[in-house]
């Protein structure tokens, strides 16, 4: 039978990576090709993302990528991290470097925005939980910039990269869903919405869907990376949540999932979005996925809050660490790992401390006892989050399956399953890599449906169970403990 090689370049917040998926009718295999970090980079007008450095990983990538096999890959996709975008002017040049989502612009601008549209209508029209980085509200606190007045293009970050690659723009769906200028019902632009606010959509490239041809690789891309022409790059769900939820392993309907990496994203896949005032409340978010399905999920801190404490630490060994972190007292101290008090970066460490002096807990002190706190408050989080989805949609799930880097992390999967009370399947750790392969592959015709891409991976990717230990009453009591702050 036959058997395609795919290049998924997948950039996540922490690093990079570019994976070889060779697909057949019933094989699926994932190889690292090439792995590079993604440090950003702090400015004197702000935090912003070094895209040219992350393009040269992509470059260097697909050339690792043809070298697996033999200088020819059927298709190439991108994803990466939602909601930033880089601007061109009228030929076509990026204007300046990518601002981060962690970036203190957006501070009091939702304020701003809520004053023309009430929040609860923003999310009735658009369904995304308030996050400041949200681009819409990086849109408004850019408004008067002399760099928005000159652009004339928006490209979201795995849009942009597809455009040096190729030559050619356009913005795809899943990720234009987290812009919250998109109606999950229509799955169109939001144009009332956009117009209330002043925002001009001629700046956005058409909507482009996963599967869509996006133009073939430039000459000059075949050139610097060996490939052999032409190399067609192919729409998959750029937004990388997006690509990982399509990758969950699951076999029936009643799953929830946690894609944990820099964030842990925690919910449901459902057919129809939930737009309910309590369900803003609750900051759950509606983006798109493939196939007509609703992302709907809450943004929790993740893994972020340990990447910064062991920076702080001076980067400590993370396997003797979380060691460590098991044989610490459970459940001492917990913080609240959706705040978006969180969001910026430094100080770790000393700000997790102070949320715990201020709700009255014992005060982590040693890097073990820090970490401990960071994954009990993760697994509290993903505990709390699958209740309030399964509640506020009225879907009932019997597993939790988690993806993403925090698979590697069995501490962090034991307590998420003991907080949940819930076997979680754990796996794979690759999971955005692996959807954005079987998207192109589905593409060029090779896998069948979301349910046929799935029980490719049940049956090819390795998968390791954890059963909860009991003990649900002491997340309830921490969950109130925290409730009551
Ligand atoms: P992102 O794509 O958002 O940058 P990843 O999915 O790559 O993030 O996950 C990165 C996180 O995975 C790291 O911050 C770390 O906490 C965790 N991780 C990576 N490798 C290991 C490991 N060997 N053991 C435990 N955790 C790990
Ligand atoms: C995870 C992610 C998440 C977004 C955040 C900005 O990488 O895409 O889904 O909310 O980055």
């Amino acid at each position: 039978a036959t058997v395609k090689s795919y290049a998924a370049v997948d950039l996540g917040a922490s690093s990079g990576r570019v994976m070889v998926g060779r697909v057949g009718p019933d094989s699926l295999e994932l190889a690292e090709a090439h792995r590079f970090p993604n440090r950003p980079v702090r400015v004197p007008e702000g935090l912003r993302w070094d895209v040219l450095g992350l393009y040269a990983g992509v470059l260097d990538g697909l050339k690792a990528a043809g070298a697996h096999c033999g200088g020819r890959l059927d298709s190439v996709g991108i994803d990466s991290w939602a909601v930033d975008y880089g601007l061109l002017d009228e030929d076509g040049a990026l204007l300046g470097n990518p601002v981060h989502y962690r970036d203190s612009r957006t501070e009091g601008v939702a304020d701003k925005v809520w004053a023309t549209v009430p929040a609860a209508e923003l999310y009735a029209a658009t369904g995304l939980q308030y996050a400041p980085f949200n681009t819409l509200y990086q849109l408004t606190a850019a408004r008067s910039t002399a760099q928005l007045a000159r652009a004339r293009r928006l490209l979201l970050m795995p849009d942009l990269l597809t455009y040096w690659l190729t030559g050619e723009q356009g913005t795809e769906l899943t990720n234009a869903s987290t812009t919250q200028l998109i109606d999950p019902r229509t799955r169109d632009w939001a144009y009332g919405l956009a117009s209330r606010l002043g925002i001009d959509l001629n700046l956005f490239a058409p909507l482009r869907r996963p599967g869509d041809p996006s133009g073939l690789l430039r000459a000059g891309v075949l050139e610097e990376t060996g490939l052999a022409g032409p190399v067609p790059v192919t729409a998959v769900g750029s937004h990388d949540t997006a690509s990982a939820v399509a990758a969950v392993p699951a076999s029936g309907e009643r799953f929830a999932y946690i894609c944990t990496g820099t964030w842990s994203l925690a919910g449901l896949e459902l057919d129809a979005p939930v737009l309910t005032e309590e369900s803003r409340a609750a900051n759950f978010t509606n983006e798109l996925g493939l196939d007509g399905t609703v992302r709907y999920l809450r943004n929790i801190m993740g893994l972020w809050l340990l990447q910064e404490c062991v920076r702080a630490w001076g980067d400590p060994d993370l396997g003797a660490l979380l060691l460590e972190a098991s044989r610490a007292p459970a459940l001492r101290s917990v913080v609240d790992a959706g705040d978006a008090a969180f969001l910026a970066p430094g100080r770790m460490p000393e700000r997790i401390a102070e949320a715990c002096r201020l709700s009255g807990q014992p005060v982590p002190e040693s890097p073990a006892e820090v970490t401990r706190c960071i994954l009990d408050s993760l697994a509290l989080a993903h505990r709390t989050a699958v209740q309030d989805a399964q509640r506020l949609a009225g879907h009932a799930v019997d597993v939790v399956h988690v993806v993403g880097g925090g698979t590697r992390n069995a501490l962090l999967c034991q307590l998420t399953a003991d907080a949940c009370g819930l076997p979680v399947v754990a796996g794979p750790t690759e999971a955005a890599a692996l959807g954005n392969v079987l998207v192109q592959a589905r593409a060029h015709g090779l896998a069948g449906d979301l349910a046929g891409m799935r029980r490719l991976l049940v049956n090819t990717q390795p998968l390791t169970r954890y059963e909860p230990r009991g003990g649900t009453e002491r997340w309830h009591s921490a969950q109130a403990r925290l409730a009551g702050h």
